[in-house]
């Protein structure tokens, strides 16, 4: 029997990505809000590994806790959470910002993390084994302007790895952040609301790293040995120096 793996935000993007890499070896919780994606996903992987859908969105903490407090018994036993929803919405000086943003990016990327979290790490601590991995972000080490609540969220998911790392500490439970930059994704869709002018923008003049190159990275911090844990790992198109620098003219 394969190990479980829950990773939410598995419709699209790293976290789509994501499962699809560690496939061969984990029976996959695949979890977001577009449940057609979700099928389609199922599907594609059906040859590779047995999969459940899980329909909720991260925001609605009851909806969480019900899935993951109801998920039938052979699913249960969930040993690695690969906490990878969110999302940047807007990108306004702070004195411009939308409310409706700023709420959507903290209760996505903060709490939605924090719900999920809650809910799967007592099922780990039962068995004082895991592995939790948080997608934080460059913006979460490096502030740039118009960054400000999306930087503030990350910020609080590298808090949160660090301070779960500390708590669980005693539990035999491995907890690893990884920081992306500037990765070509529905990020920058998301983010300008749709204009895709912009967010075709954002990745032109060089080369952003793909979705692929992050599931790799997270592939490889599961499968190190037990007494090894990945607890950071930042990682950037070679274009990237920081949050602010970017070589737009890259041969
Ligand atoms: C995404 C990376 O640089 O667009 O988290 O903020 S960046």
């Amino acid at each position: 029997m394969k190990p479980i793996a829950l990773v939410t935000g598995a419709s699209s993007g790293i976290g789509k990505a994501i499962a699809k890499q560690i496939a061969d070896h984990y029976h996959l919780i695949i979890c977001g809000r577009r449940t057609s994606r979700l099928e389609a996903l199922s599907k594609e992987l059906n040859n590779k590994t047995q999969t459940l859908i899980g329909s909720f969105d991260v925001r609605d903490q009851s909806a969480v806790s019900h899935f993951i407090d109801t998920l039938p018994d052979e699913w249960q036993n969930i040993s690695i959470l690969i906490n990878n929803a969110g999302n940047a919405h807007g990108m306004s000086y702070i004195h411009e910002g939308d409310i409706q943003d700023w709420d959507a990016m903290i209760d996505i990327n903060v709490k939605g993390l924090l719900y999920v979290s809650r809910a799967v790490i007592p099922k780990m601590i039962k068995k004082q084994h895991g592995h939790i991995i948080n997608l934080g972000s460059i913006a979460g080490t490096d502030v740039y302007p118009r960054g400000n609540v999306y930087n503030a969220s990350k910020f609080a998911v590298d808090a949160l790895t660090k301070g779960m790392r500390m708590d669980l500490n005693t539990h035999g439970i491995k907890v690893s952040e990884i920081k992306p930059g500037l990765v070509k994704t529905e990020f920058s869709e998301v983010r300008f609301k749709g204009d895709l002018e912009k967010a075709k923008e954002t990745y032109l003049g060089y080369h952003p790293l793909q979705a692929q190159d992050i599931a790799e990275c997270i592939a490889f911090m599961l499968s190190r040995p037990k007494h090894v844990n990945i607890g950071d790992m930042i990682v950037l198109p070679l274009a990237q120096a920081s949050s602010t620098l970017l070589n737009k003219q890259q041969k």
